[in-house]
């Protein structure tokens, strides 16, 4: 017994020193003016380790858009003195983002532990449970699937949500692709809730569940997502070390098989871009790209769930080229926007994701589309920066309530068109 609690001790003591501080790491905005000012914040990347926020990497950058990234508490002099001496103008969005991590968990605390909190970020232990309580709370409208597991062996569970024995037309939806993207792995987790909850009581809920299964993967990047909660709150990429070198991690929106490692993604290990060693070649890319493949006859759409940006993007993000059906997806993006919009007034823009965000090649998205799931959508939920990967637990509600206005309004284009 004695031993354990030191086992405990040390554990926890580990930890805690193991845990990535940022204590005095700021987080910087500029908008590059020009060509000029796009290279000096290249060379400031080169000089300087940049954690980009957004874009995703110096690579991306271009003028007249907001450039924000992190700069760790022994290099601020330096990068605030060489954006000065160049006239280059910043804003600081953190002045500590430890502080910002900190404040993350500001949601009412949880009055019972029996009960599930949807307002609050769980750790994958809890989420994981949930995944087996909700299933056996709602047999008839929920089941669990395990479509394979992560790199440290985690298993990858989808939850199928609908009423239809056999999967007729059904929409697939990724969260938790990119690990600090946190209120994306929430989002998924309200949408079943809302699902359980609503059916028999919301009209358009019951239709869409009666008519459409729902496949969502609450948590695609699991290992990166703990990481993020033991390790490094900052962490992007899966844990593989599919490299071979000391970089960790592959980004798992850029690892999917179309036009693997072209624009927007990096063949460099230590890169947040990095592709990875070939084309699904991550155990999470893989086991979602051959759930995908048997069970193509009836998923109709793929909706993936990112932050921060407040974007609805559709294909194309490989090539500035539109996409064959641009037209359909553009007028269905406009409506699920608009829907959004009418809660809150939320702003979000929306368009084919190269020109409108940045381009990337190896997009879950994209390869769905490239497949031939023709309405596949990228959302970049809130918000714009304000807290950007550190949104608040009390902005989680009006946050997924408004993207769930979106998502059925895209689900019942699908049901009306194309069931
Ligand atoms: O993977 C990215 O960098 C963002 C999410 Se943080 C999405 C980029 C667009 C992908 C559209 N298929
Ligand atoms: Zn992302």
């Amino acid at each position: 017994m004695k031993y354990m609690i030191l086992q405990g001790l040390v554990a926890a003591a580990l930890a805690v020193a193991f845990t990535r501080h940022f204590d005095g790491d700021k987080a910087f905005r500029v908008k590059p003016q020009d060509e000029g000012q796009v290279e000096l914040v290249k060379y400031l990347s080169s000089m300087v380790q940049l954690d980009f926020w957004r874009p995703d990497s110096a690579h991306t950058i271009v003028p007249q858009t907001d450039v924000d990234f992190r700069v760790e508490a022994d290099q601020i002099k330096t990068i605030q003195t060489l954006l000065e001496q160049n006239g280059m103008q910043y804003e600081i969005l953190f002045q500590n983002v430890q502080e910002g991590i900190e404040k993350q968990f500001d949601g009412k605390p949880n009055s019972s532990n029996r009960r599930y909190s949807y307002s609050k970020y769980n750790k994958w232990e809890k989420i994981v449970a949930w995944t087996a309580n909700i299933a056996a709370k709602y047999p008839k409208l929920v089941s669990r699937i395990q479509i394979g597991t992560t790199t440290e062996e985690r298993p990858m569970y989808l939850l199928k949500v609908g009423k239809q024995r056999s999967a007729k037309n059904a929409i697939f939806i990724d969260c938790g692709i990119h690990a600090r993207e946190w209120i994306s792995p929430a989002f998924c987790q309200w949408f079943v809730k809302e699902a359980t909850k609503t059916y028999g009581k919301d009209k358009l809920m019951t239709k869409l569940l009666n008519s459409l299964t729902f496949y969502i993967l609450p948590v695609l990047n699991i290992d990166g997502y703990v990481w993020t909660w033991t390790a490094d709150r900052m962490w992007r990429k899966n844990r593989s070390n599919s490299s071979n070198t000391n970089c960790i991690g592959t980004d798992l929106n850029r690892n999917f098989d179309v036009q693997w490692c072209s624009i927007g993604s990096s063949n460099k290990a230590c890169s947040e871009v990095y592709c990875g060693p070939a084309a699904e070649s991550e155990k999470e890319t893989k086991a979602v790209a051959n759930f995908i493949r048997n069970n193509i006859q009836s998923i109709k759409a793929y909706l993936s769930f990112h932050s921060y940006s407040q974007m609805l993007l559709y294909p194309y993000s490989y090539t500035y080229e539109l996409a064959p059906t641009h037209e359909e997806l553009n007028d269905v993006a406009k409506a699920a926007v608009g829907a959004l919009s009418s809660l809150y007034r939320t702003n979000y823009t929306y368009g084919p994701a190269a020109s409108t965000i940045y381009p990337t090649s190896g997009s879950s998205a994209d390869w769905a589309y490239d497949k031939g799931i023709k309405y596949s959508f990228t959302f970049e939920l809130r918000d714009r920066g304000k807290y950007g990967f550190l949104l608040p637990e009390y902005l989680i509600k009006s946050t997924c309530k408004e993207t769930m206005l979106a998502v059925k309004n895209i689900s019942s284009y699908i049901l009306r068109y194309v069931s």
